[in-house]
């Protein structure tokens, strides 16, 4: 390691004095002017990632859902998935380190690591749309070239392709190809097969309308459109003229529970939204009296684990099957896959990392969050098994073998993908003749609301059982119990996020009235408890 050529080279990246920054939720997220010296240090240290696992290491640039003048970093270790736990300290030690304290940084993590320095290291980079993303990806080649590392910089891409990518590069190409062109090869062509088994392909089934929230998703799926068979039509709205996630995208419609601006809605049209970086994707539709309805990650699992299921019982096959939610699962949706669908369900803390853990226990772990960011998991020996069968039964349990195995192919199991996930969605509701009100109508969310409330340090607040018990500061789970006790078919919990500065309140109950209401008292409680800054929460 020339730790005088780092030391130099970190001079033009420097640290902002008194800057301290946590990797959170999915990586390092903040303001993008602030993040320079990130880059360049998450370039260094993706190298000494891939030199340790021997394995192309992934650095992806996007603040997904935040705004636009947000930015962040994450890396994808090996198979694609999230960075280990480990690591991600070694991340947070080596971004907060001073200047002069950075080679010595770099140093403790390798020899703690165990790195073998004179391994070669490939890192591969990609980023979203962001004006401030190029100038920062740069940032992190210089990173990784300073440490000697070999760089692929695929430039424009969602979060999930650069995932794929990361995969498909580890796996000798096992995966797919570590092309733009091989995964967009790799999902139309399981998509074209699992579509030639549905009987009915009605102009209903067929016409999807998505807000790509002025992101990537919409110069992405532009260019897959040239891979999907005619009868699917994808029309693109908010694609990318305007402000990323500004009114529209994802996460604007599940939080506040309406449409996006930028779309045209006529009533009942299926319609879905990709976040910023196109690894959300939440549908929705508008009935004959402009009625909004919403169908979130919940709903989606409810959908896909169903079918799963239905395909299971056809092969005869007894593998097992899992749901992995967190806290802001609907109430409904947990009860209807435990009581009707007969799944077990297991609830997790927020960040699609603990999730896609829980769910490779299981032969199929389908894993989502209430906010649309999942996929499902096919364990190895669950694959084989398929692939198997696939190739020995016939007639229809041939039929549901190979459609299994198409599933596999379609989904993106390295992390949750808008894009795969769309697919996944629009071919099982034309396998099954499925509008998007009968898929609704599976059973009726609770009603729920979201909010988010200022306080000068969200970490005063720590949490215990999957984030739905509070533990500090004393008192504030107890006033959220007294409040909660005023509702019928009430819940709440707080937490910390850990991609804002704000705490997430989340509360559901038997009214739509009640679950506002709630929602503010509860908001009202953090404000006062754990140091709220700015202006009160209002009712
Ligand atoms: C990221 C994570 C998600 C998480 C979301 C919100 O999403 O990947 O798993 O649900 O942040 O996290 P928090 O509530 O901690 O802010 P994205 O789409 O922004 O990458």
């Amino acid at each position: 390691m020339d730790l005088d050529a780092i030391t130099k080279h970190s001079a033009s990246h420097a640290k902002p004095d008194g800057l301290i920054l946590q990797y959170g939720t999915a990586g390092f997220r903040t303001k993008a002017d602030r993040l320079d010296h990130v880059m360049f240090r998450m370039g260094l240290l993706a190298v000494l990632r891939s030199k340790q696992t021997k394995s192309t290491i992934g650095v992806m640039v996007t603040a997904s859902h935040n705004p636009e003048d947000d930015n962040g970093v994450k890396l994808v270790d090996p198979l694609g998935e999230m960075l280990a736990p480990s690591w991600e300290e070694h991340a947070t030690h080596l971004a907060n380190a001073e200047e002069q304290d950075l080679a010595r940084a770099l140093v403790a993590i390798s020899e703690e690591a165990a790195v073998n320095l004179h391994q070669d290291a490939f890192v591969v980079i990609g980023r979203d749309t962001r004006p401030s993303s190029e100038k920062l990806s740069e940032s992190v080649i210089d990173g990784v070239t300073v440490l000697g590392g070999q760089f692929h910089d695929y430039g424009l891409l969602t979060t999930p392709q650069l995932h794929y990518m990361v995969c498909c590069r580890n796996t000798g190409g096992q995966y797919g190809e570590a092309t733009i062109d091989g995964y967009y090869h790799k999902l139309s062509t399981a998509f074209v097969e699992l579509s030639k088994q549905a009987s009915c392909s009605g102009d209903d089934h067929r016409t999807l309308k998505v807000d790509c929230a002025n992101g990537i998703g919409a110069l992405k799926l532009k260019e897959m459109k040239h891979y999907l068979p005619q009868g699917l039509s994808v029309q693109l709205f908010n694609d990318g003229t305007k402000k990323l996630n500004h009114f529209c995208g994802a996460d604007f419609v599940k939080s506040h529970q309406k449409p996006p601006e930028g779309i045209e809605m006529k009533a009942n049209e299926r319609c879905c939204s990709f976040d910023g970086d196109a690894d959300r994707i939440i549908y929705y539709y508008c009935d004959v009296d402009g009625h909004f309805h919403l169908i979130d990650g919940d709903k989606i699992a409810t959908l896909i684990s169903s079918f799963l299921k239905e395909l299971l019982l056809e092969i005869g096959e007894s593998l097992t099957v899992g749901v992995v939610q967190t806290a802001y699962a609907n109430g409904s949706s947990t009860r209807y896959l435990e009581e009707v669908m007969k799944v077990p369900v297991y609830c997790t803390k927020t960040g699609v990392k603990h999730l896609h853990h829980k769910a490779q226990e299981f032969d199929l772990g389908v894993y989502f969050e209430a906010n649309g960011h999942g996929t499902v998991l096919f364990s190895k020996a669950a694959e084989a098994k398929i692939r198997q069968l696939a190739k020995e039964l016939e007639d229809k349990k041939g039929k549901a073998a190979k459609m299994l195995e198409n599933v596999i192919d379609l989904f993106n199991q390295a992390t949750g993908d808008a894009i795969s996930d769309m697919l996944v969605i629009e071919a099982i509701l034309a396998l099954k003749g499925l509008t998007i009100q009968q898929w609704d109508a599976l059973y009726t969310d609770l009603p729920n609301r979201q909010l988010k409330v200022k306080v000068a340090d969200r970490q005063v607040i720590s949490t215990t059982d999957a984030e739905r018990q509070v533990v500090k500061p004393p008192g504030l789970q107890e006033a959220i119990n007294d409040l909660v006790k005023k509702y019928k078919l009430s819940r709440a919990f707080v937490r910390p996020s850990g991609t804002e500065d704000v705490v997430r309140v989340y509360a559901e109950a038997d009214s739509q009235e009640n679950a506002d209401s709630l929602a503010y008292e509860v908001s009202l409680a953090v404000f006062q408890q754990a140091g709220g800054v700015g202006e009160r929460p209002q009712p």
